[in-house]
């Protein structure tokens, strides 16, 4: 782990703009979400800004009566970071920092140091490596460069302990020769997964933070690292799980979020190979989040992107021990039923009509419903199985009772 034993945490603010695509509510969510993020990061929000923007300013997003309340309070509270959860211009970030004079961190910038903190294999670290130089290049210039240069802590992390460099001829080489040593890794990654054989191959993939390890460790018995902070899975994780004499493969990936950054879809592009080609994904959803629904959305945006919306997928919803539903009272005859009054077995109901029996609902933490899940995937790993080699049918000794 590269995460320090003693987490200084340092202060943060969020700011959020509401306007047409995103109301109050919405915007509130995001900042729970982002504020989940700076604590990972390693921050601790002390307070948050939401403005109405119609029209973003272009010079600051938000406005310039809203900018210097953000500045007094900056200033009172002797806050190290502020963080917009919309993308900033290069141009906007530099004009905010200008005004507020600390360091000015967007949603990507974020991400994209959680994921500098997190890469553990010098692989991951390529990846992350490559993608923080290429949000940094159109951002660079001398007075921004010399400021960020006193500055460490959020933001500022390259992966492994050093500091990203902050030169614009040293970024563009940088990212030159990075280009150069993912392209051979991703040669031998494929001569890898070719090397795997002819084995079915099966994805979990998902929003992070919502229980792919935990269940991939239940069901190979490996261990892979779990908890409960964002993105603790970088690497990729391929084991041989075997159900019923069936073998396969079962890869644990990086989790989505919304707004991935794209520079981050794209240096993965070798860890997202995984998904790309496999024969079924496990997309894995964390019920108990209120805004799952909006999760399994981003997902399907990023599987879009990385043309694998088209694969056979099994939903599995998960921490169904944690799920609560919002009751209404029996003499309240005004509030409206709406889904967050669902129960387990509504949202059953409502997902079976949706894709039929390609829905599981299982806790991976208090392993309920596991043998189902287990059923199903057999079934469903089998089926491609037979398609792909009806002739060959060693994999099939008498007993298969059990998952038949
Ligand atoms: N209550 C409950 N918690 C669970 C369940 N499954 C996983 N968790 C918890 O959810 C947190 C995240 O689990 P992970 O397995 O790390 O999730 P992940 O999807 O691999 O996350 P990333 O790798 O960060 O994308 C951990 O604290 C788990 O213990 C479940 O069925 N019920
Ligand atoms: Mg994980």
């Amino acid at each position: 782990m590269l995460e320090k034993k003693t987490i200084e945490y340092e202060k943060a603010v969020l700011i959020g703009i509401i306007n047409r695509e995103q109301n109050e509510e919405k915007v509130t969510e995001y900042l729970d979400e982002l504020e989940f993020l700076t604590y990972t990061a390693g921050g601790e929000v002390i307070k948050r800004f939401v403005q109405k923007v119609d029209v973003p300013n272009p010079k600051t997003l938000i406005g310039s009566g809203k900018m210097e309340e953000v500045e007094r309070f900056v200033e009172e509270n002797e806050i190290g970071s502020v963080i917009f959860d919309d993308e900033l211009s290069p141009a906007q970030q530099r004009n905010i920092e200008k005004q507020l004079r600390c360091k000015i961190i967007d949603r990507t910038s974020l991400i994209l140091d959680i994921f500098a903190q997190r890469a553990q294999t010098s692989y991951a670290r390529t990846q992350v490596e490559l993608a923080q130089y290429e949000y940094l290049l159109p951002r660079l210039t001398g007075l921004w460069t010399h400021l960020e240069r006193q500055k460490g802590g959020i933001g500022m992390r390259g992966p492994g302990e050093t500091e990203i460099e902050t030169d614009r001829r040293i970024v563009r080489d940088r990212i030159t020769l990075l280009k150069k040593k993912l392209e051979k890794i991703d040669r031998q990654m494929e001569t890898q997964r070719g090397n795997r054989g002819s084995l079915v191959r099966v994805a979990l993939v998902g929003y992070t933070n919502v229980g792919k390890s935990t269940l991939m460790n239940v069901i190979s018995k490996s261990e892979v690292f779990a908890e409960n902070k964002l993105f603790a899975t970088l690497d990729t994780t391929v084991r041989k799980v075997v159900l019923g004499n069936l073998p396969f493969l079962l890869s644990d990936t990086v989790g989505f979020i919304r707004k991935l950054p794209t520079q981050l879809v794209e240096s993965f592009k070798s860890t997202l190979d995984e998904v790309r080609e496999a024969d079924l994904l496990l997309h894995i959803v964390d019920i108990s989040h209120p805004q799952f629904e909006e999760h399994i959305h981003s997902v399907n945006e990023i599987l879009t992107d990385i043309k694998s919306s088209e694969k056979k997928t099994i939903m599995v919803f998960n921490k169904i021990d944690q799920y609560t539903n919002e009751v209404i009272a029996e003499d309240d005859l005004m509030t409206e039923k709406t889904s967050r009054h669902f129960t387990i077995e509504e949202w059953k109901r409502t997902w079976m009509e949706k894709v039929g029996d390609r829905a599981l609902f299982i806790s991976a933490l208090n392993k309920e419903n596991l043998d189902e899940f287990r059923k199903r995937v057999y079934q469903e790993v089998r089926d491609i199985h037979v398609t792909r080699f009806p002739y060959n049918n060693f994999l099939y000794p008498e007993n298969l009772d059990e998952y038949q």
